[in-house]
């Protein structure tokens, strides 16, 4: 089938094979809402139920599978995501709404995160430490978690499940995947490129649907392990509580409310395109979006002059239009809490620039950048996150209070500062409260092989992604010996 035109009909893949039921739900464009990607099969909790049991099934022989086995399925699907990436980014762009380049660039992303955890399943090395007691050595191993639920959202469509999938795998755990009900396309692409890679039947199972029919199946389940979970801090607080008195160990990543602090210093230039990119990129559809800018007192006009300009010129249209800056909200439901955001900043005294519906050739959920101005920390738009392309302006007096209005925030995953001084930035990376610190780069954007995660309300478990996504998807077995 071609992908960037044709209509997918695609099922859920358990224990190797195709299986759907009665139900199926069309995926749709937001560039162009007449535009039917595909007819992606619905999941029942049965359906849910045949996953985990296939997954469990499984787990004997991937757990003890050779690590060569583990690195070449993965190395040949990375190899296979890359070499397809201009027909893969083209799906993501048509599905979710990121730019063509924004999307190839995640499918590039998804291939390298596969062949990096490749080679890590060779490199699952343990330790030997001499006992205290003479004649006793101590092996510390690492054995596979389990059965683990894999929980995605929208915005990732192809790289937040390669970050959880490929290290779930090298280390020989079996997987129950659950993409969003928005974006089943690119993960069926990723879940039937690993099949035909070589994954034995059962290993990776992919189910679609809605998180509130089949989640309780896939959180509650007492044959799951552990459960990775990318999404609203709402529903990861929900996985807890449903995990924790069963143990399950758990890994979420759920939102953010970004700062990134301009000082007097900053040169403009790069002030503008670090806001700009980590404010609006990917429609601000990040967790690590920059949505609170905070500008010190010196620079603020000119910084708000420049960036107003820079919105302004943006082009947001049709995601695979050559030339799209921004692209759609993925839905009509995103886009109505956009702009109930917008319409509470300005009750409580901001000023929006920008941030108005634009009219394009199909119907698409198009919504022009907005910048709130005029904002203090205590306003609703600088405490609960907006997840669109809205980022507010605070001004402030200086270093110290910018500082302390960037950790003003329940939550801390990536936080960001421009300036030309390396007393600031050091001092910013030292104290900022966010898991990952930016200087003069975008708060959003991060490397795959270092670890990614945030403090707080952000984030709980252990580090996803690089060498540190060895500790949630392995337990450490301590052995002693007398020879
Ligand atoms: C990035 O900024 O490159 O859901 C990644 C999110 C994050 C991923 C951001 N978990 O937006």
């Amino acid at each position: 089938m071609n992908l960037s035109t044709g209509s997918a009909r695609r099922s859920h893949i358990i224990g190797g094979k195709d299986v759907s039921g009665d139900a199926w739900t069309p995926n749709i464009n937001p560039s162009d809402t007449s535009d039917v990607v595909g007819e992606y099969a619905h999941a029942s909790e049965a359906d849910a139920a045949a996953a985990v049991e296939a997954a469990c099934a499984a787990l004997p022989r991937w757990a003890l599978a050779t690590p060569q086995e583990r690195a070449d399925v993965l190395d040949r699907a990375g190899s296979e995501v890359i070499a397809r990436a201009d027909e893969l980014g083209d799906l993501l762009a048509r599905e979710e709404g990121k730019t063509l380049p924004e999307a190839r660039g995640e499918v590039i992303r998804a291939g390298q995160i596969l062949k990096f955890h490749g080679g890590q399943a060779l490199r699952n090395a343990g330790e030997i430490i001499d006992s205290v007691r003479p004649g006793l050595e101590v092996t510390v191993t690492r054995e596979p978690l389990g059965v683990v639920s894999v929980i995605t959202p929208w915005n990732f469509p192809i790289a937040i499940p390669a970050w959880k999938i490929a290290p779930a795998l090298a280390y020989g755990n079996t997987v129950v995947f659950k993409p969003a009900e928005l974006v089943p396309g690119s993960a069926w692409e990723l879940a039937d490129t690993l099949r035909r890679a070589g994954l034995p039947e059962g290993v990776l199972n992919l189910v679609m649907g809605s998180g509130r029919e089949i989640g309780s199946v896939l959180t509650g389940s007492p044959d799951i392990d552990g459960i990775t979970f990318t999404g609203s801090v709402l529903t990861g607080e929900r996985i807890l509580q449903t995990a924790t008195p069963q143990r399950t160990r758990v890994q979420l990543e759920m939102g953010g409310k970004n700062p990134l602090v301009v000082l007097d210093d900053a040169d403009l230039d790069i002030a503008v395109d670090v806001a700009l990119q980590g404010a609006f990129g990917s429609t601000g559809q990040r967790c690590t979006a920059s949505s609170r800018l905070i500008v010190t007192r010196g620079i603020h006009d000119r910084f708000v002059a420049a960036l107003s300009a820079a919105m302004r010129g943006w082009r947001v249209d049709d995601a695979r239009t050559e030339g799209t800056q921004m692209g759609p909200v993925v839905d009509a439901t995103q886009l109505a809490q956009d702009e109930h955001y917008l319409r509470t900043a300005t009750t409580e005294g901001g000023q929006v620039i920008g941030g108005e519906r634009v009219e394009r050739a199909a119907s698409g959920h198009f919504l022009a950048p907005a910048l709130v101005v005029g904002t203090d920390s205590s306003m609703t738009v600088n405490r609960e996150e907006v997840f669109g392309p809205v980022a507010s302006v605070i001004e402030v007096d200086d270093y110290d209070e910018a500082l302390a209005v960037a950790n003003d925030t329940e939550f801390g995953l990536s936080s960001g500062i421009v300036t030309s001084s390396l007393a600031a930035a050091t001092h910013f990376r030292r104290h900022s409260g966010a898991g990952m610190v930016m200087v003069n780069v975008p708060t959003a954007g991060v490397d795959y092989h270092v670890p990614f995660g945030g403090r707080r309300a952000s984030s709980f478990g252990p580090r996803e992604q690089g060498t540190y996504a060895r500790e949630f998807f392995t337990v450490a077995k301590t052995a002693y010996v007398k020879a």
